[in-house]
């Protein structure tokens, strides 16, 4: 048998293509697995058969996730009492060299055998065994009959890197809540395990606050270009909305790091509790950087102090995460000394309640990041701290093609797949990747936000989890029937040039396989009502000046097109 390492090779097992039922041709796993070796021969499973499963006591929480994607095909399951009697085996079994995340995942000619020292391994079994099963079982709404033939093979699981992230920004574009639940199941899809929640930035501040009220109350009300809700709406998350969020995530094995970004980009904050910053200071609208800063000197350098600590203990109530982001890019306006005492400072506090921080690469390049603090750097080029966000190659806001209406491109003027895909890495402090989209420039709707993310964000998973990232070809080929799954996902996906994409129309419909563990909360924040008022606030691409990181930073007019209207609901 001959063992393929993960470089990238695409295994093409031809046998399939000959099974009819629902064979797959070719083996597709993305993010590509450390060892694949394909068996020779299928496991059938016919359609009329009821599924047994087996699994130990302490594997109990993985059996909803695989029952999901038999209910998806219309197969019954039940509970065996013995591995042996099973077609369907999970085990918690020790084994050091898997990690924290590792698997194995066995299809012999008559069981799936599932092992893993801990249930996220499992859980990243049981996606790559969704992924062995037709795109159309991603439909919740038809789903597909069997027979299927799964193929036979032998896989050993783990990730490169224990930090692969996607980071989102509702505050310059609020994202419904519907869109959170449904970017966190695509995350799980692809093994991703951290989702960059931006809560506070210039234009706006999205999470209710019940010590600080004015954060939501006055601070939810405007988008970057200058929207309002309509009436009715609200632009923030309540706290028990984020719990559930929290919550939702944690099942998925995704950890939630918001970040309240200071003591620059915080001209929303500033506006709400003057003593932050100015009396003058107001919400800044435009997509421009805000120039207002948090006081780390003078008489209310203490009263920063109290309510940035007081922030982080509501917050503690909320986000279980361990590590927060606590901003600290692009902070002109203040004194390099000032800066490095507040950046110190605000790590206290988190440190004061348990937490540790992240903070953009700025922090470090002041030298005050703390010993326990991670940098997460931005800039150009590839990284030297901890988490690797390049704008180079991990920038969603940047086109997909060079030109693309609502897209940024101060940084690159187009970001391929095959860009995303070569991220180069260095450093030896390394502990993941994470693509950021920040929404300036990107509407949540028209399916905007779906366009620049995927397939890119494919390859983010790819590149954090897959043992190397040096075989484009191998990667875009296992793309290609990624679309078929997007599409029967409801994931407005970009047609990346370079894939043979499999499918041709894409599925208008929002649903995916774990839609229905969606919460009972009501979306009472409008997925369906008054997109327009969402749709527009694509900024106008001409730039003025630009401050020393490249960024403008003089007043641009927006365009507000009514092109951008949105029509449909969803
Ligand atoms: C830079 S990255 C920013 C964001 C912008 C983004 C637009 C970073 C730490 N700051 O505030 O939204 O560029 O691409």
């Amino acid at each position: 048998m001959t063992r393929y390492r993960s470089s990238g090779v695409f295994i093409f097992v031809a046998a399939l293509a000959f099974l009819g039922g629902n064979a797959r041709a070719a083996i597709s796993i993305v993010p590509q697995p450390t060892t694949l070796t394909p068996g020779v021969g299928t496991l059938a499973i016919g359609a009329s058969d009821n599924v047994g499963i087996y699994r130990d006591a302490e594997s109990d929480s993985t059996l909803p996730w695989i029952e999901k994607i038999f209910k998806q095909a219309k197969i019954p399951t039940s509970h065996v009492m013995s591995a042996p009697a099973a077609k369907i085996v999970v085990t918690m079994k020790a084994d050091a060299a898997l990690g924290a995340e590792g698997y194995k995942l066995s299809i012999t000619a008559t069981q799936i055998v599932i092992t893993a020292p801990t249930l996220t391994g499992q859980f990243y079994a049981v996606q790559s065994l969704r992924q062995l099963f037709p795109a159309s079982i991603e439909d919740s709404a038809s789903g597909v009959k069997g027979p299927f033939a799964l193929p036979l093979l032998e896989i050993t699981d783990k990730p490169r890197f224990e930090y692969r992230g996607s980071m989102i920004d509702p505050v310059r574009k609020f994202c419904p809540l519907p869109y959170l639940y449904q970017h966190i199941d695509r995350m799980a899809l692809y093994k991703l395990n951290r989702l960059h929640l931006l809560i506070s930035n210039d234009q706006g501040y999205r999470l209710e606050s019940k010590v600080y009220p004015l954060l939501h109350q006055l601070g939810s009300t405007t988008n970057c270009g200058g929207q309002h809700p309509a009436a009715g709406e609200r632009w923030y998350y309540t706290q028990d909305e984020m719990r559930a969020v929290v919550q939702y995530a944690s099942h998925r094995k995704i950890k939630i790091i918001p970040e309240i970004d200071m003591p620059g980009h915080c001209t929303a904050m500033n506006f709400c509790y003057k003593q932050l910053g100015t009396p003058n200071d107001k919400i800044q609208t435009s997509e421009d950087v805000g120039l207002s800063i948090m006081n780390a000197t003078g008489p209310n350098a203490a009263y920063v102090n109290t309510f940035i600590g007081q922030l982080w203990r509501e917050m503690a109530t909320i986000f279980t995460s361990d590590q927060y982001q606590i901003g600290g890019d692009e902070c002109v306006n203040i004194a390099a000394a000032d800066f490095k005492n507040f950046a110190l400072r605000v790590q206290d506090t988190l440190a004061a309640i348990g937490k540790k921080a992240i903070a953009w690469d700025e922090v470090g390049a002041a030298g005050a990041l703390r010993a326990s603090s991670w940098s997460q750097d931005w800039h150009a080029g590839s990284s030297a701290g901890q988490i690797m966000s390049s704008c180079t190659y991990l920038y969603l806001d940047m086109a997909n093609k060079a030109g693309d209406p609502s897209t940024n491109n101060w940084c690159i003027p187009e970001l391929t797949l095959q860009g995303v895909y070569g991220a180069k890495f260095s450093g030896t402090t390394l502990r993941g990747v994470e693509a950021t989209l920040f929404s300036e420039r990107v509407n949540v709707y028209p399916d905007y936000w779906d366009r620049q993310t995927w397939p890119r964000q494919s390859a983010v998973a790819e590149i954090g989890w897959a043992a190397a990232n040096n075989d484009v070809n191998g990667f875009l080929a296992r793309m290609a029937p990624q679309s078929s799954r997007y599409a029967a996902m409801g994931v407005k996906y970009y047609n990346s040039p370079g894939v043979a994409w499999e499918a041709g129309a894409l599925n208008p419909k929002m649903t995916n396989l774990y839609d229905h563990f969606l919460p009972a909360i009501s979306p009472d924040v409008g997925i369906v009502a008054k997109k327009s008022k969402l749709g527009n606030g694509a900024a106008k691409d001409g730039r003025k000046s630009f401050n020393t990181l490249g960024r403008v930073i003089s007043p641009s007019p927006m365009r507000l097109p009514a092109s951008v209207e949105v029509k449909k609901a969803q």
